[in-house]
């Protein structure tokens, strides 16, 4: 009822409460307290008394009324659930997959009190400005071949950016979003399989938009940005969230039709880690040398000092030389 309201006060530029009870069969006290909970919800809608509603301002909220207006998808996204603030998204999205969710459901939250990164890290989840999201997949695939989901999710988190914002963000291997030295956003691949075959999986984004980094605790301040840091300006994140799922929806289509080898050149031209001699850490096992390519299988390759290639499917990279 409350999405049929605001599509009626979003078309008619003023409407008494009259005539949308008549519309929706329902009597102005109904219509009344429906404005109030999309006031509530962060709308701004005026009241003239005698006269009716007048639509002002969208809300700030990442709500799926927004996300789905205008979005444009096939999958990704039919379905999202909000949250103002729960512990994790990837733990509702995981508890959504286990009982029956279907491919594209996102869980959106405005903060996040446990947001996780990799290997057990935290997310700093800022309430009011960033994007903390997970989206449920159900690829067929091997579990071997989820490594190059989040490849994939860098390429189509990038592109949003680049779309949304005038910026030039870059992937730094595997998943890192930088601009310039510093991170801005962050990407987790969590799943549940079987030995040969994928039960689901919860594809989580971080994304520092409209928070000043200067508010980051001292432990992330120096290495972490946000858009408006970079560009001055405030974003819309629905429009960052709508187009980051458009581009994942693309990338994740050709992708599953075509395997990684069609991909990757995407990857490549986003990436600042080529070209550079890099430290890869992962498990206390540090390796040296310069990062050539990447393969069909989303293995970074290394030249070591000896010429021999590394290939290497997980792991912090540090940049000894960047590109940028
Ligand atoms: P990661 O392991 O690559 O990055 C985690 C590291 O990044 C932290 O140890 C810290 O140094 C730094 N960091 C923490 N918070 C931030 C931040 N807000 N901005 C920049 N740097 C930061 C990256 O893991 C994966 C992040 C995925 C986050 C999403 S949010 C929605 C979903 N729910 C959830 O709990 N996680 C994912």
């Amino acid at each position: 009822m409350r999405q049929l309201i605001l599509d009626m006060l979003r078309r008619e530029k003023l409407i008494s409460g009259e005539e949308i009870g008549k519309r929706l069969k329902i009597s102005r006290t109904a219509v009344w307290k429906h404005i109030n909970e999309l006031r509530k919800m962060g709308y701004e809608i005026e009241s003239s008394p005698k006269i009716g509603y007048t639509f002002k301002k969208s809300t700030n909220l990442l709500l799926p009324e927004e996300i789905e207006l205008g979005l444009n998808t096939q999958i990704m996204g039919k379905n999202v659930m909000h949250y103002d603030s729960i512990s994790s998204t990837q733990d509702i999205a995981a508890e959504m997959a286990r009982t029956g969710a279907f491919e594209g459901t996102v869980v959106i939250a405005e903060t996040q009190e446990k947001g996780r990164g990799r290997k057990g890290r935290s997310w700093v989840s800022l309430p009011e400005g960033g994007i903390y999201l997970s989206l449920i997949l159900r690829p067929n695939l091997l579990p071997s071949q989820v490594v190059q989901i989040p490849l994939l999710a860098g390429v189509a988190l990038t592109k949003a950016i680049r779309e949304t914002v005038p910026l030039q963000p870059v992937i730094k291997w595997p998943n890192d979003i930088v601009i310039g030295k510093k991170k801005v956003g962050g990407i987790l691949t969590e799943m549940s399989s079987e030995i040969d075959g994928v039960n689901y999986v919860v594809l989580g984004i971080g994304l520092n938009v409209n928070m000043r980094a200067a508010l980051f605790d001292e432990n992330i301040c120096d290495i972490a940005t946000s858009l408006i840091d970079e560009c001055g300006k405030y974003t819309s994140r629905v429009k960052l969230v709508q187009s980051f799922l458009r581009q994942f929806e693309l990338i994740y289509t050709k992708f599953l039709a075509h395997g990684f080898g069609s991909v990757r050149d995407e990857w490549k031209e986003l990436n600042n880690t080529f070209g550079s001699r890099v430290k890869i850490m992962d498990s206390g096992k540090d390796i040296e040398g310069d990062a050539i390519d990447i393969d069909n299988d989303g293995f970074l390759l290394i030249r070591r000092e000896n010429g021999d290639i590394s290939r290497i499917i997980s792991g912090d990279v540090s940049l000894r030389n960047p590109a940028c």
